[in-house]
C-alpha cells in the first residue's frame, strides 16, 4: 500500500548524500578510458557512466526505500503506469553530448514527487560542482544559498534559452514564428543540457527557455525548481505539463511568459 507517513527530511539528505557520489563518481571518470554507443542515432549517445550512475541510485533507493517508484532515462527503474506514493524520476547525466565533448555543461537530475506532486528538486552541475536544490513551499537554493524569487520581465530585456535547432524547419512549430524570439530578446542562448537549461530558468540565469520534446527525466527536477522560484512550466501550448511522457516545455518569468504565449506562439498583437 502507499505510506502516507513519508520522512522527507530523510529522503532529502539520503538524495542529496547519493547525487554528490555520483558527481565524484562522474569526475573520478574523467581520466579513463570511456565507452561510448549511439542508442537511436549517431546524436544520441550514452556511456557506462549514464547506466552505471542510474544502476547506483537505483540500487540505493531500493535499498532504502522498496516501496518507492523510480523512472530512469536509461531504463533500469520500474515501469510506471501512475504517479501514485513517491517517485524518483531520474536522468544521470543530463547532456551526455556534452559530457562526452566537453566533460562540462551537464547534470545529474533528481525531481521527487508525491502523488503527481513535485516536493524536492535537485539538479547538479557536476563539474562547477554548482547544486541547484528546490523544496517545495521552502524556496530555491543553490549551494545551500537560498535565491531570490523571480520577478517579472519582457521579451525586451530577456536572454532567452532555445536551441537553433528549433529556428530551423522542424516536424514540432512553425519555426518562423519563433524567430521573433531571436530579433527581440537581449540574446538566446543554448547549454545542451535541460536540466541546467531549467536551473538557470530557476535562478535567473536566462529568463526563459523553450524546447519542442522533452521525456520526464529531462523537466522533473527542473519544474520543481522553477515553480518554487515563482517562475511558470507549460507546453508550448500553454498547457499542463503531464508528469509521465514526453511534452514541450516553455517556462520563464512571469509576464515574459504570458507575453511571449501570447505575442509569439499564438500571434495575437
Ligand atoms: P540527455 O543528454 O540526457 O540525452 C540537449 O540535447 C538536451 O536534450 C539534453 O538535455 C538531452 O538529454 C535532451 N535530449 C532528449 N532527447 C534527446 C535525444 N534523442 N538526443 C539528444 N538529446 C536529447
Ligand atoms: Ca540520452
Ligand atoms: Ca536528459
Ligand atoms: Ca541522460
Amino acid at each position: 500500500g502507499i505510506v502516507e507517513n513519508v520522512d522527507w527530511l530523510e529522503i532529502k539528505r539520503k538524495a542529496d548524500a547519493w547525487i554528490f557520489e555520483a558527481g565524484k563518481l562522474i569526475r573520478n571518470s574523467f581520466n579513463g578510458d570511456r565507452t561510448i554507443t549511439y542508442k537511436s542515432h549517431a546524436a544520441d549517445l550514452v556511456t557506462e557512466m549514464d547506466k552505471g550512475i542510474e544502476r547506483f541510485f537505483i540500487k540505493n533507493i531500493r535499498e532504502s526505500y522498496p516501496d518507492h517508484q523510480v523512472l530512469g532515462e536509461e531504463g533500469y527503474g520500474d515501469e510506471i503506469s501512475d504517479s501514485k506514493g513517491v517517485l524518483w524520476i531520474i536522468d544521470p547525466i543530463d547532456g551526455t553530448t556534452n559530457f562526452i565533448h566537453q566533460q562540462t555543461n551537464f547534470a545529474v537530475s533528481v525531481g521527487i514527487y508525491h502523488n503527481g506532486t513535485g516536493i524536492l528538486g535537485f539538479v547538479y552541475d557536476v563539474a562547477r560542482d554548482e547544486m541547484f536544490f528546490a523544496e517545495k513551499s521552502n524556496g530555491i537554493y543553490l549551494n545551500g544559498n537560498k535565491l531570490p524569487s523571480l520577478q517579472e520581465t519582457v521579451l525586451e530585456e530577456s536572454v532567452f534559452g532555445i536551441n537553433a535547432t528549433w529556428l530551423t524547419p522542424n516536424r514540432r512549430i512553425d519555426h518562423t514564428k519563433l524567430l521573433p524570439i531571436v530579433k527581440r530578446s537581449r540574446g538566446t542562448r543554448s547549454y545542451g543540457s535541460a536540466a541546467l537549461e531549467m536551473a538557470y530558468v530557476a535562478s535567473g540565469r536566462i529568463d526563459a527557455y523553450l524546447t519542442m520534446r522533452l521525456s520526464p527525466w529531462d523537466f522533473a527536477a527542473g519544474k520543481i525548481l522553477i515553480e518554487e522560484a515563482g517562475g511558470i512550466v507549460t507546453t508550448v501550448e500553454g498547457s499542463e505539463i503531464s508528469l509521465l511522457q514526453q511534452n514541450s516545455v516553455f517556462c520563464g518569468k512571469p509576464g515574459l511568459h504570458e507575453q511571449v504565449m501570447n505575442e509569439i506562439i499564438l500571434g495575437k498583437k
